[in-house]
């Protein structure tokens, strides 16, 4: 196809690529996206449990729906997608991965300095002292409590009405800013600030380049959209570079 060629010679082209992902990504990996059909969790929308005053009002019903989500993605494995992007990191002169996901699947493929801009599941932050423990591997109790303190634990993700990490959020800024091509898979580009990293790119006059199996958003203002799965399409794209 020839836009593939297209978008894999203006990757070459900039040499210095931002990437930002979202839950499309993982899709081909048996995680579920947020928003659309595949995107319930016992009936009930996922973003009304992505709430602090979700978790204030109920933290045993949101502990609930984390800690099955950490077994789902502990199960999951990466998958072509997240591996091309590897072998991009290898064949570009700078590339920044920037994240909305989670799920550490990025990391699990072998990227090195994911920015993740929504936290993840696995460090979780105590309420009381705010200390952050690495929770890889272990089984959570159902309403889990800080080690040091005694206090109720959360999930270290960001959730609606929360800031996003400072630091990572300004690394990120940076690289877009500062990058030539900015390619954008598996978002539905609806969530600030992360959605507006586009307009940022496309401000500091990037090539912008789209991967979703649907229009979103942003599908009219940029300069080329590959329309189909970001696990089939990357690995193609990884394959021309
Ligand atoms: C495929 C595929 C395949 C499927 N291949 N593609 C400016 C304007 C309007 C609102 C705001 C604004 N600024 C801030 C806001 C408020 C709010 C916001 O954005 N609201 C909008 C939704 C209206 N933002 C915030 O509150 C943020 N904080 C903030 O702004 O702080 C400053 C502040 C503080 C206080 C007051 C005011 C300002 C925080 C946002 C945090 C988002 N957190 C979540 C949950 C994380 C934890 C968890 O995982 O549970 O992050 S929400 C959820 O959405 C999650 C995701 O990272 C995020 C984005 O979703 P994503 O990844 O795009 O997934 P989907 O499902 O939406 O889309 C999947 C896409 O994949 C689709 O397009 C499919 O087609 C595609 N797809 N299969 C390729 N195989
Ligand atoms: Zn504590």
């Amino acid at each position: 196809m020839n836009e593939l060629k297209n978008a894999a010679r203006l990757m070459a082209q900039a040499s210095q690529v931002a990437v930002l992902t979202g839950a499309g990504i993982s899709a081909e990996s048996g995680i579920p996206t947020f928003r659309g059909l595949g995107g319930l969790w016992n009936g009930r929308d996922p973003m009304s449990l992505a709430t602090p005053q979700a978790f204030a009002a109920n933290p045993e019903l949101v502990w609930e729906f984390y800690n099955w989500r950490r077994e789902l993605v502990t199960r999951a494995e990466p998958n072509p997608g997240h591996r091309a992007l590897t072998k991009f990191a290898s064949n570009l002169t700078s590339l920044t991965l920037v994240t909305q996901n989670v799920d550490r699947l990025h990391q699990r493929a072998g990227s090195r300095d994911v920015l993740e801009l929504h936290g993840n599941l696995f460090d979780v932050r105590c309420t009381g002292c705010a200390q952050t423990f690495d929770s890889v591997g272990k089984t959570l109790a159902p309403l889990p409590h800080c080690e040091a303190c005694g206090q109720l634990l959360r999930p270290g993700v960001v959730w609606f009405g929360e800031t996003l990490p400072p630091d990572v959020w300004e690394a990120a800024e940076t690289a877009v800013r500062h990058t030539r091509l900015l390619l954008v898979v598996g978002t539905s580009a609806v969530v600030y600030p992360a959605a507006g990293l586009v307009a940022t790119a496309q401000g500091a006059g990037s090539t912008v380049i789209e991967i979703n199996l649907e229009p979103t958003p942003i599908s009219d203002e940029v300069d080329l959209v590959l329309q189909g799965k970001a696990a089939e399409i990357l690995p193609l794209l990884a394959d021309l570079l």
